[in-house]
């Protein structure tokens, strides 16, 4: 679909600066006319039989399978995760292509008796039509796919806003799309951003589900103006993510999954771990053996094999990460390391941010309680298990939890209490798969899940069908 805009912008490099490239702004009109063009392909795309939908779904699995290399290698540069995280990234794209291509020939709905004689009841699940996908930049490939495989594979027509950090990646990501053999306008993209872009978006009448991953505010703001239309309305938005560590934890496995969970990804991931709530026994042995696993991090371009931390995506993400060492340090938190700005060498060019550790945090610092996005987590000790999942569950956010313990006994009952829609034992916070639904619980979102066999419910709508073939009228609750 041809843009009209004339007005462009660039994409660029956090690590260095570097061009990617130039796209154009849509306008209000370019989004109603990507609409137009979903909507008129929804009409032919509903009634193409599942299976032949997921056939086109495989083909691109396939397609992404060759190009994991390049897409991966793209990322580096686009949103600076390092190799093997953007090459994950890439891999839950296809993981989620084959397994929603594949529900081409499930999409199950349910037969169930009818309560009078000679009548069949079933029930169905059907598309629903337009959906239009407001995606963030940190899982620049993986996300996008989560929202439009199970979208299209359900029969539905998608009108997809990328993160203007990430557009070069979504620009590849339709266009293989497009080369798997997806009619046109099944899928549409426009660029710009949530304000002008998105607003029109959520507002736009045609448009019948939005699935947004972003912030709480954007959330509100999405959930407040689709109200007008009606709009299905599907939030991922942001966590607060502890891991529990108890006194009777692997200790060394613990330090292994807080690095990976806390600074992964630069801390750029929802389900980050961005508080470790330790037991007392085990607090301060725990902080030397992370500090001392962290000091050993290599921060560097995502592209080069040896780096361990890529930069943080733009400078207004860099200046909101440090503003809350300040924050922390203010509030009385104890800096073990990190804090500050990286800028040695070539360094100097991106925006590194040393992985930051705080300890004696009290659970209602803003530290402990505020979303920061960043490589930052922030150490609370507690006395036993209770207090731990009081911590854990005492923030406004339910995403993702974890606990490493020994005891089973400790584990279930974690299993059962932490307030989070996801919670890992003996493993960080990160690492969903994409089988199993993925959201969260409290201000993380609205009730609705992605990924697995959740996902189909945000993007159908159940049909009930009763089927009378007594020949007669029979009146149901009535007649016997
Ligand atoms: C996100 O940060 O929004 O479990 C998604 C994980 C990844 C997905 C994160 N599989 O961390």
């Amino acid at each position: 679909m041809a843009i009209t805009g004339t007005e462009t912008f660039e994409s660029t490099s956090p690590a260095d600066g570097e061009t990617i490239g130039v796209f154009p702004r849509s306008t209000g009109e370019d989004v109603d006319r990507a609409v137009a063009a979903a909507k008129e392909a929804y009409a032919h795309w509903r009634l193409v039989p599942a299976p032949k939908r997921g056939e086109i779904l495989y083909r691109f699995a396939r397609i992404l399978e060759g190009e994991k290399d390049a897409l991966t290698e793209l990322m580096t540069h686009e949103m600076g995760k390092v190799r093997a995280e953007a090459g994950g990234d890439v891999q839950e794209a296809i993981d989620i292509t084959y397994y929603m291509a594949g529900e081409g020939r499930r999409l199950f709905g349910q037969t169930t008796p009818s309560e009078l004689p000679d009548k069949w009841n079933m029930s169905i699940r059907q598309p629903v039509g337009v959906v239009g996908a407001i995606t963030p930049w940190n899982f620049p490939i993986a996300i996008p796919s989560w929202k439009l495989i199970p979208a299209l594979i359900c029969g539905n027509t998608v009108v997809l806003k990328p993160a203007t950090d990430t557009p070069a990646l979504a620009e590849r990501f339709v266009e293989l799309l497009d080369e798997a053999g997806l009619p046109d306008g099944v899928v549409n993209i426009v660029y710009g951003g949530g304000s002008s872009v998105g607003d029109r978006m959520v507002r736009h009448p045609d448009i019948r589900v939005i699935t947004l991953t972003g912030s709480r505010e954007t959330g509100v703001k999405v959930l407040e103006a689709g109200a007008e239309t009606l709009k299905h309305v599907h939030l991922e938005l942001g966590g607060k993510n502890a891991i529990i560590v108890m006194d009777d934890a692997d200790l060394d496995l613990a330090v292994n999954g807080i690095v990976w969970s806390a600074f992964g990804t630069s801390g750029q991931r929802c389900t980050a771990a961005s508080r470790v709530i330790a037991h007392e026994k085990v607090y301060d042995a725990l902080q030397k053996k992370l500090v001392a696993a962290v000091e050993k991090l290599r921060l560097g371009p995502g592209w080069e094999g040896d780096t361990d931390i890529g930069p943080v995506i733009n400078k207004a993400a860099l200046d909101k990460i440090h503003s809350y060492s300040k924050i922390g340090s203010d509030e009385g938190a104890r800096l073990l390391t990190g804090g500050e700005v990286a800028t040695e060498g070539d360094l100097a060019r991106g925006f590194f941010y040393r992985p930051t550790i705080f300890a004696d945090v009290d659970p209602q610092m803003r530290v402990a309680q505020e979303e920061i996005f960043g490589p930052v987590t922030a150490l609370i000790k507690v006395r036993d298990a209770d207090e731990a999942i009081r911590v854990s569950n005492g923030i406004k956010y339910g995403l993702s939890s974890s606990i490493f313990t020994r005891d089973v006994n400790t584990a279930f009952r974690a299993m059962r209490d932490l307030e989070a829609g996801i919670t890992y034992v003996n493993a960080g916070t990160t690492g969903a798969e994409v089988h199993l639904p993925f959201g969260g619980t409290k201000d993380t979102g609205n009730g609705h899940r992605e990924a697995g066999q959740a996902a189909l419910d945000v993007f159908t709508e159940w049909k009930s069908i009763y089927v009378d073939y007594s020949g007669k009228l029979q009146r149901a609750q009535i007649d016997d």
